[in-house]
């Protein structure tokens, strides 16, 4: 049996009382993912997804492994018997401390990384435990914006021409105005049409949907408005809970397109295939999240190695409280990074 058999899934709809997480924790998280961008950025323009991601992964463990947390993986690397580290269900921290759950994600976008291409990250969010979507390793259909919106802005069962009506709407300009994220897939295809019909602008990516769904939370900065399309969900409930923390709204239904993938959903907990499943779906509670850039990005720049410093750009959030902190941190201890 694997890992992922033995969790249970608890209904979020029961949630358990709101409660603050140690907001020392949100700087703790700013270490982890700065240890793992540094060591994926080393590899990063290599050709080789895999080593930078073993990189990342491996840093990631052993700086999780030194935070005052009784922590349980529940969106990581793999089941136990694909996953030697960070499996989902891997306990990490040194247990004393709150009891959380892990989405974690050491290097998201490893095709970009290995090309040295924008907007790979290292990337990691915290919950109080039973708060995060045990979303199986399957597809997601995800849709997002950023704050400021209407609640009901957008409706993943709509067709995208209604969602990008109601967002221009909302934003006070033209549809042919906007630009949606989408990942260049040929899955997209019909989706791509429809958008380009609209007048809408679209940003394909080649990878990297935490980033595309984060980037809607400041078009002023990203030029993204709303971000469609199908990718990972677990990277789904990684880039929910960041929207938590920003504001925002975004929506996601598991694709369960074969029984396998109904099975393995099952054993995860969700009953309804169909279900869509909203932002606090995903994350509820008071979440923590936070994201080093590995190669430059829109939002934050990748690590840079210098003589006498390492310097690293990092996000860190807390829906608590919405505080939203960047840090341009210059690591002269070098030596910890290896
Ligand atoms: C998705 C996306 C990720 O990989 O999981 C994608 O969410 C995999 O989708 O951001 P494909 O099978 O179409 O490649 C990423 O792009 C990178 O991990």
């Amino acid at each position: 049996m694997s890992a992922g058999n033995l969790m249970q899934q608890k209904d979020l709809s029961q949630r358990v009382p709101h409660r603050v997480l140690d907001r020392v924790l949100t700087m703790e998280l700013a270490r982890v993912t700065e240890r793992a961008a540094v060591a994926a950025a080393r590899l990063r323009g290599h050709g080789d997804e895999k080593a930078a991601d073993q990189a990342a992964v491996d840093a990631m463990r052993s700086e999780l492994n030194m935070l005052p947390i009784d922590g349980r993986v529940v969106i990581g690397e793999g089941e136990r018997d694909e996953a030697p580290m960070l499996y989902i269900g891997e306990e990490v921290g040194t247990k004393n401390g709150p009891a959380v759950d892990i989405a974690l994600d050491p290097l998201e976008g490893t095709t970009i990384c290995a090309k040295n291409l924008p907007n790979s990250l290292a990337v990691i969010a915290m919950a109080e435990r039973g708060n995060m979507l045990y979303a199986p390793d399957v597809y997601m259909d995800k849709i997002a914006i950023g704050p400021g919106y209407p609640d009901g802005t957008i409706d993943l069962t709509d067709p995208p021409a209604e969602n990008l009506a109601r967002v221009a709407d909302a934003k006070g300009v033209k549809v042919s105005e906007l630009t949606a994220c989408i990942m260049d897939r040929p899955r997209h295809a019909k989706l791509i049409e429809e958008v380009r019909a609209t007048g809408a602008a679209i940003r394909l990516i080649g990878d990297g949907d935490v980033a595309g769904v984060i980037h809607t939370t400041d078009p002023l900065q990203t030029g993204i408005d709303i971000y469609l399309g199908i990718g990972g969900a677990p990277e789904g409930v990684l880039a929910a809970a960041a929207l938590r923390c920003t504001g925002g709204q975004m929506q996601g239904r598991l694709i369960l397109n074969t029984l396998e993938k109904v099975a393995r959903a099952r054993r995860m907990g969700v009953d309804d295939e169909n279900r869509i499943y909203d932002m606090a779906d995903m994350a509820s509670g008071d979440v923590l999240f936070a994201a080093t850039g590995v190669t430059d990005g829109n939002m934050l720049s990748g690590v840079r190695f210098m003589r006498e410093a390492i310097v690293t750009h990092t996000v860190v959030m807390r829906s608590s409280s919405r505080t939203i902190r960047e840090i341009k941190a210059t690591h002269k201890d070098m030596e910890k990074f290896g």
